[in-house]
């Protein structure tokens, strides 16, 4: 389910850009696989003028041909859309100490 859910999934980002590094860390936070382009804002590519027409920014996430913008509105949306997927608590589990602690947390989140 998590693996179908994000194929196709494309972010166009700019290095420097805070506002990429933004969503780069919630797609971390989540474990969640995606294809990275980076962008030169000084000749944009025709990807960021199709998915962002209006604003020529980034970032911008794509998912299924569906292009989101706005750094806030993409980290809710990565939010709602991967609701379970934590990779810092996934590998946690692998600890044999810590027993069944963090699958709860896992379950939960
Ligand atoms: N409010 C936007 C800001 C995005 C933004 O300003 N991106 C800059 C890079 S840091 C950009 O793409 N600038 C290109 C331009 O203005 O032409 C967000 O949170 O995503």
């Amino acid at each position: 389910m998590a693996a179908e859910q994000e194929e196709g999934l494309k972010l166009l980002g700019v290095r420097a850009s805070p506002y990429s590094h933004r969503v780069l860390l919630a797609l971390k936070l989540k474990g969640v696989q995606h294809e990275y382009l980076q962008e030169n804002l000084e000749h944009k590519s025709q990807q960021l003028l199709k998915y962002n027409p209006i604003h020529k920014k980034v970032p911008v996430l794509v998912h299924k041909e569906k292009p989101i913008i706005e750094s806030l509105v993409i980290v809710e949306y990565i939010d709602e859309t991967w609701m379970v997927t934590i990779s810092c608590l996934r590998s946690l589990t692998k600890e044999p100490w810590l027993g069944s602690g963090p699958s709860l947390l896992l379950k939960s989140a």
